[in-house]
Formats: C-alpha cells, sequence, structure tokens
C-alpha cells in the first residue's frame, strides 16, 4: 500500500511542507503538501529530490575513531568516554577559551545547534563559530548600530508592497522567502507593481525584473550613497516618519553634502537617468527591499547593510504595510563590552554571540598558549563550505580533538579524530520553523509552528543529535544529581506532572537554569525516546508561561494548560497551526536602541562613508594585472543545496558544476565552451570545465559552491573554497565570496 507521510523539507531555510512516500523504509519520493498554510503546496527541484539527501552511500551508521589514517566503529559508551576523557585533560591543561564550536548553515536540522552550543557554553567556552556569521555579520553589525540589536531582521512584506528592489539577490534561485518564485513573478507581471533588481549580470531573477541595474561588480556602496544623496538633495524623504522615528537625520546630511553623484554612478557603470528613476519610485511608492549574499558576502559588506537600513528609514519604509517589518530577537554582542569575547589572534569581536569560520584556520594554526585546540562540528563541512580549505586542512591537523556530529561522511568528518552519527531530519523529532517567519497570504506575518515526525526508521545506530550532546554533557560531569520526581514523573505519561515537577526542580535550583535542555532530554527525553521532542514540549511550556506579547495566541485558552493544548495540536497537524498573529501595528516598538528610534548616525561608519569617493574606489577597483577576471565564488543555484546533495547522480545529464564565462571574455581570451581550464587565484587553483554563457557578465566568472565533494570515495566537480583565501574578507569576517580576483588558463 502506498503510505504518504507528511513532513517538511530541509534543504533549504524555507522548509516547505512536503508528503514524502515511504516504502521499504525508504523515501521514494516527495510532493507538496497542498494542506500547509506556509507553503500552499509549493515545492522546488531540490525539494523533489530530497530522496538523494535522505539516502546515500555517505551515510554514517556508527560511531568512529580515527587510528592512523583509517576509522574503526566503536561503541558509543567507548566515543563518549575516550571524548569525554580528552576533552577534561584539554580543558585542564589549556583552560575554555582553547574549544570552540562550529555550526552550520541553517538548513537541514537546525534544532540540535543548542544542544552542541549549550555544551561549550556549559563548559566555559564562549567560542562559537557558525555559517551564520559568515553570510550575515556585516548585516548583523549594521542592524546592531541602528536598530539597537544584531538579531533584528528586516523581512519584506512582499504581499503589500508594490515595489521590490532587490539587491545581491537571486530569490528565482535561491528562493529566501516563501514561495519565492510565485512572489516574484506575482510582482513582476502585475502591471501596477514594479520590480527592481541591482545585480551585476542578467541573473533569473533579472531576467523578470521591470528595471534591471546591472552595476559593475562591488560598486554597491557608491550607488547606495548615490541613491541617499539623491533622495536627500531632491526631498524626496519621508520628514513625518523621520520626525517620528529617526534620530541623527541632521547628523548624518554633511556625509553626502557635496557628494558628485554622476561621477560615482559612471564608476558603477550606470545610467543616471535610470538611477534618479527609481529612487523617485521607491520614495513615493508602498516599496521594500530586499538584500543577499550578492552585497553581503561583497566589499564593504558591513557598510553596505549599514546603508541600506539608512535608506530604508529616510524612506520611511520599516514597520510599515508594504515596507520592510522588524522580526527576530534582541541580542547585540557589544565589542565595546570587555565581557564580549574577541578572537584571540585576528581580535574580532563575538557579533550576535558568534565568530566568523573565516578566522578559525589562524586560530588554530599559531603557536600562542590560548590556540584553539578542539572543534565540535555540528551541522556543517568546513573543508567544502568555508573559505581556503587549504588553510582549514593545515589547521585542523593541529588539532588534538576534533568531534565532528554528522550524518553523512563529510570531508570535515574525514579529518575528525571521531565522527559521532545523527538521525538526519527525517529519522527525528525537529521542528521546523525557527528562523524564517511564515507569511502566507493571508495578508500578516502569521506565526505558524510545525513538527517533524521521524518518518523512516534509522539503519544502524544513529542518535538524536540532542541525545549525543547530552551524553557528553553527563560524562563531562555537567549534570550534577537529578531529583526522582524528574525521573518518575517522566516515565508517567503525565506531561503535566512533569511539567509541575521540572518547574519545581528549576525554582528551587536556578543555578542550574542554563542546563534545562540536557535535565530535560536526560529525563523526559530518554523516557519518551527523543531529546528534542521533550524540549520541544517544555519550549513551549516556557512561551505560554510568557506574556505572548505581540504573537497573541489564536483559538487556544489562555489558562494554564495553554501550552499543552498548542503542543497537542502541532503533534497533530504536522502541515502547521497557526499559535499567533503578530501586531503589525507596534512593528516598530521592537526598535531596541535606548530611544527607541532607528538610529541613522554612527560615529563608527562615519570615516568610511565620507571616504566613498568615486575616484577612490575607481583606484580600489582596477584589477591586478595577474588576476584580471572576478570569480563569483558560489552561485546558489537548482543543482547545489549547500553540501547537503552529495549523490551526484541527482544532478545526471546536467552540467552543475562549471565555470560560467561570458561570450566575449571567451572570444578574448580564446575558450570554448566544454574546455577544461585552471582557474587561479591567491589562494589557489582548480580545475574546471567551461560553460560558455550569458549567464555571466563579461569581465566576471562563477562557480557555484557545494561541489569538490568526495561521495563514495571519488571527488566530483571543483571545490570552490580552494580558490577563496580565508584572509579575503571584511573587518567583522565575512568573506568576499562575489569579489575573488582570478584567472583561468588553459590546461
Ligand atoms: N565559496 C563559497 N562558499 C560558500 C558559499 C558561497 O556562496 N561561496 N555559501 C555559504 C553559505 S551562505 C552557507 S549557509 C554555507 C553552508 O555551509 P555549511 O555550514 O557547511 O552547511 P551545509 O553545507 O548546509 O551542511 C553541512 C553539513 O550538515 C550535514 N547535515 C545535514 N543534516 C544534518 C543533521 O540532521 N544533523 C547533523 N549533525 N548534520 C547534518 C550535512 O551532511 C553537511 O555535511 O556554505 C557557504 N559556503
Ligand atoms: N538552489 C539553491 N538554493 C539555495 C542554496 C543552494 O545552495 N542552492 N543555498 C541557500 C543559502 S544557505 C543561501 S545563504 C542563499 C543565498 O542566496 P542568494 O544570495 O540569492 O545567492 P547568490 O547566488 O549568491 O545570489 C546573489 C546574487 O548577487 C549577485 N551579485 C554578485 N556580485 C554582486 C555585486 O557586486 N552587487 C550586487 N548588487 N549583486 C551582486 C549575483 O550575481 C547573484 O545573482 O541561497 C539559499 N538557497
Ligand atoms: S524552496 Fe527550499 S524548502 Fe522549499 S522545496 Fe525548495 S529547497 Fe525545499
Ligand atoms: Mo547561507
Amino acid at each position: 500500500m502506498e503510505e504518504w507521510k507528511k513532513t517538511t523539507c530541509a534543504i533549504c531555510g524555507i522548509r516547505c511542507s512536503l508528503e514524502v512516500k515511504v516504502e521499504n523504509n525508504r523515501i521514494v519520493k516527495a510532493r507538496p503538501d497542498k494542506d500547509s498554510p506556509v507553503s500552499e503546496g509549493y515545492i522546488c527541484r531540490k525539494g523533489m529530490n530530497l530522496a538523494y539527501h535522505q539516502h546515500n552511500a555517505d551515510r554514517l551508521l556508527y560511531p568512529l575513531k580515527r587510528v592512523g589514517n583509517k576509522f574503526e566503529r566503536i561503541s558509543w559508551d567507548q566515543a563518549i568516554g575516550e571524548i569525554s576523557e580528552k576533552l577534561k585533560k584539554l580543558l585542564q591543561d589549556h583552560g575554555p577559551r582553547s574549544l570552540a564550536s562550529m555550526v552550520g548553515g541553517g538548513e537541514f536540522n537546525f534544532y540540535p545547534w543548542r544542544f552542541l552550543i549549550g555544551f561549550v557554553d556549559a563548559l566555559g567556552s564562549r567560542y562559537h563559530y557558525s555559517a551564520g556569521n559568515q553570510e550575515f555579520a556585516g548585516r548583523y553589525w549594521a542592524h546592531g548600530l541602528t536598530l539597537g540589536s544584531q538579531l533584528l531582521e528586516l523581512v519584506p512584506d512582499y504581499k503589500h508592497t508594490d515595489m521590490m528592489m532587490v539587491f545581491g539577490w537571486n530569490g528565482m534561485m535561491s528562493h529566501q522567502i516563501p514561495q519565492a518564485r510565485r512572489v516574484l513573478t506575482g510582482i513582476s507581471k502585475d502591471p501596477d507593481k514594479l520590480l527592481v533588481v541591482i545585480d551585476p549580470r542578467r541573473s533569473e531573477t533579472a531576467k523578470i525584473a521591470d528595471i534591471h541595474l546591472a552595476l559593475r561588480p562591488g560598486t554597491d556602496a557608491l550607488l547606495l550613497k548615490s541613491m541617499i544623496a539623491i533622495i536627500l538633495r531632491e526631498g524626496l524623504y519621508d520628514q513625518e516618519y523621520i520626525d517620528r522615528h529617526v534620530s541623527g537625520f541632521q547628523e548624518i546630511l554633511p556625509w553626502f553634502d557635496g557628494f558628485d553623484v554622476k561621477a560615482a554612478l559612471k564608476v558603477c557603470e550606470l545610467e543616471y537617468d535610470q538611477v534618479f528613476r527609481v529612487c523617485q519610485e521607491f520614495t513615493k511608492r508602498q516599496s521594500c527591499l530586499r538584500d543577499d549574499l550578492g552585497i553581503l558576502m561583497n566589499r564593504h559588506s558591513a557598510f553596505v547593510s549599514y546603508l541600506l537600513a539608512v535608506l530604508l528609514a529616510i524612506c520611511g519604509r520599516i514597520g510599515v504595510p508594504g515596507g520592510n517589518y522588524l522580526v527576530g530577537e534582541k541580542i547585540y554582542s557589544d565589542p565595546n563590552d570587555p565581557r564580549t569575547w574577541r578572537t584571540a589572534v585576528t581580535d574580532i569581536p563575538a557579533i550576535a554571540g558568534t565568530f566568523p569560520p573565516n578566522v578559525m584556520p589562524e586560530e588554530i594554526d599559531n603557536d600562542r598558549p590560548d590556540r584553539i585546540r578542539s572543534v565540535f562540528v555540528m551541522g556543517a563541512n568546513p573543508l567544502r563550505s568555508y573559505a581556503d580549505t587549504t588553510a582549514y586542512e593545515k589547521a585542523f591537523g593541529r588539532l588534538d580533538l576534533l568531534v565532528v556530529a554528522e550524518i553523512v561522511m563529510s570531508e570535515t568528518a574525514a579529518l575528525a579524530h571521531y565522527v559521532l552519527p545523527c538521525r538526519s531530519t527525517y529519522e527525528s523529532w525537529s521542528p521546523a520553523d525557527a528562523i524564517i517567519p511564515s507569511t502566507t497570504n493571508r495578508g500578516f506575518l502569521d506565526v505558524i509552528s510545525r513538527m517533524r515526525r521521524p518518518v523512516v526508521e534509522v539503519e544502524g545506530e544513529q542518535k538524536e543529535t540532542g541525545e549525543i550532546f547530552t551524553l557528553l554533557a553527563d560524562a563531562m560531569g555537567l549534570l550534577s544529581a537529578l531529583p526522582d520526581s524528574l525521573y518518575s514523573t517522566a516515565g508517567s505519561g503525565d506531561l503535566r506532572t512533569y511539567r509541575d515537577a521540572l518547574i519545581h526542580y528549576l525554582t528551587e535550583h536556578p543555578e542550574n537554569l542554563n542546563m534545562t535542555p540536557f535535565i530535560v532530554a536526560k529525563t523526559l527525553g530518554n523516557a519518551t525516546g527523543s531529546a528534542q521532542l521533550a524540549n520541544y514540549f517544555t519550549g513551549l511550556l516556557q512561551r505560554s508561561r510568557m506574556k505572548q506579547g505581540e504573537a497573541a495566541r489564536v483559538g487556544f485558552d489562555t489558562g494554564p494548560d495553554q501550552g499543552l493544548a498548542v503542543y497537542k495540536a502541532i503533534i497533530d497537524h504536522p502541515e502547521g497551526v497557526l499559535v499567533g498573529v503578530q501586531d503589525l501595528a507596534k512593528n516598530l516598538g521592537r526598535v531596541a536602541t535606548k530611544d527607541g528610534r532607528i538610529r541613522i548616525h554612527a560615529a563608527e561608519v562615519e570615516d568610511w562613508i565620507k571616504g566613498i569617493k568615486p575616484d577612490d574606489e575607481e583606484k580600489r577597483l582596477e584589477a591586478d594585472a595577474a588576476f584580471p577576471l572576478l570569480l563569483m565564488a558560489g552561485r546558489h543555484m537548482d543543482m547545489n543545496a549547500n553540501t547537503g546533495m552529495r549523490n551526484p547522480a541527482w544532478n545526471e545529464g546536467k552540467r552543475p558544476c562549471t565555470l560560467a564565462m561570458n561570450p566575449a571574455d571567451a572570444e578574448k581570451y580564446g575558450f570554448s565552451d566544454g574546455q577544461m581550464v585552471k582557474v587561479i587565484t591567491e589562494a589557489g587553483e582548480e580545475t574546471i570545465e567551461v560553460e560558455v554563457t550569458g549567464d555571466a557578465r563579461a569581465g566576471q566568472v562563477i562557480i557555484p559552491h557545494g561541489f569538490g565533494l568526495v561521495y563514495d570515495g571519488v571527488k566530483y566537480g571543483a571545490n570552490v573554497n580552494r580558490l577563496t583565501k580565508n584572509t579575503n574578507r571584511d573587518f567583522v569576517g565575512t568573506p568576499m565570496h562575489r569579489y575573488v580576483p582570478c584567472r583561468v588558463e588553459a590546461l
């Protein structure tokens, strides 16, 4: 009999609701879930091919220990015992600063992060490296200054907007907002709406734009400074909004005084009239803005994010219908606070509590006594995902302890001392919603929750990541004796009595509050078979004990059992349950600066903004004779899913990993389609096949990321991060992957 089970896609951060067909414990097909209020029947090619992610030859089944050049299968007891002994010794000899965590992109199975981070925190280290920091650090930094919180995002209200302006985002390929292709083609086709795309090349999104500003790569700072200067000079800004919600307006005026807009736009290779028209439309319409890696992983990353916030603020587009709404948490790692940890060698402060993967090799590969000596990796593959594979190989070779919690034998796991096999998303309980607010076409930001349940059984000894780090925490002596009441109520099957016992225990022992996830995992998790489900339950209880704030619960009683009722509804409805509605009229109340105003003047940016001048930028942009082309190192397209789709069979018959080159460059340098070439950069070289295509702008070549994986022992495609130098980064540590000087040579 055909069995379709409801779950969600874990291949990108959007997490569309899906149904999967399971035969003999294998996912054989995936289709969109039409019942889901989140994705409303939406799916993309990656979701359709989910089975390649779940079932592949590299899946890990047992704990492994490296002995010489080989891995040996060991028991869980041995793995946990040996890792904890080694770690205890390292911490004793070198202190907590010698330990770091590394978590990945937020795709797949993001929920267990908290266990690794909680584990490392409890051992006294604040060195949390994350993929998020490698893409968003600049934005976090800018939003910390302007909005008072590094984790507040400006999410476009694309349902009500009549103009979406896009900087360096190729949503038609990468998604990044729910149902991206539907939304973008909808705006594009509507004669009353405008889609403006700012991208050096004719990306898939640029192709459907009403206006495409094909600026020269790396010149967004000049363009933004020009746009703001135009808006100020022409009086196009929203004075009433500024008076009510913005601080520092008068103070920023001198930054733009006398700025030569025409000369600047010439450097950007853009027409003044066209940019002027975009400014007029943006200020007169219910406009919103969306930016992404094209600017985040590019020159002046953090400052460009700052200018975007200034642009939105002076046009009155934050927290208003059709504009950008504030979504996210209140977190600010103040770089001026001595309690904020900084990296030892590269002196980079934590941003939103995390550190950039770009600097990790330097933090390990040095001779300081406080260098990093042990790293725990979970859900990340730094040996393919982060800049400078060569630097990583060397640095990881110097670690005393590298533990990788993975579902596959990744390139990073292959270097580990211990590899711990995790259950995949489809073998565990894992909440689907946390990062991206679910926006449906009901017209406001609904809060919808979904919980994924196991749809297939494990075929080996894999454990939930939450359980693995609970075992490690216990072995490290971090879980003090817990009262019998927690075990007995956990085993009773009555969640109410467990809840009461837990609240009682934590009230008596507030010092153990930060160990709650592990306490819950060890008691309720063990009794019910899932550390992650148990924690989800207690998480909901906590929320219901708090005031709901903007997200007033819909349709649930507000009594003491509210959390339990919500929990049951979510378990029963994997397609999603509406648990709250944000009051958008109060959205601007989320601004977390001291006076509650969007702060557009900050001393930190003054010198830089003044220094952005056409002549100086032109000089900085001049190509080095040895590296005449610009490599866009990493393209997010339909044939990659970061490093999460290892089996190359899902792309059979396609050309997934090529060097995209404009026909003009192919002719200039004498390359032909299909020819094998060597791409050379400051960091290294890699061999790849040329694809002659208008997808690349003249002077620019493109390689996707997520390839060069060694699947079932064979490498396929080029590893773009062999070509990226870890030191080619912004001051906050973000890699300049969209701006890598290179040359191409025939083989
Ligand atoms: N040059 C270049 N490099 C890039 C980019 C680029 O544009 N250019 N893009 C970057 C971006 S934006 C990102 S977000 C990063 C992402 O890079 P990473 O942070 O490395 O994340 P992923 O490749 O998404 O997944 C990493 C690992 O998680 C494992 N995994 C999957 N499911 C589970 C699970 O349930 N449990 C556990 N423990 N592990 C699991 C996968 O097997 C995979 O090996 O790549 C970056 N790398
Ligand atoms: N299919 C697929 N989808 C994915 C992923 C994947 O691996 N595969 N990964 C996911 C992840 S983790 C992420 S972070 C997102 C990333 O999603 P995106 O940021 O949309 O991905 P990119 O392909 O880097 O697209 C950025 C755009 O910026 C443009 N660009 C390059 N240089 C410049 C410049 O100087 N200025 C401007 N204004 N634009 C420039 C590029 O031409 C490109 O069209 O994708 C997610 N979705
Ligand atoms: S958009 Fe993302 S979540 Fe949705 S099907 Fe595609 S890969 Fe999966
Ligand atoms: Mo990403």
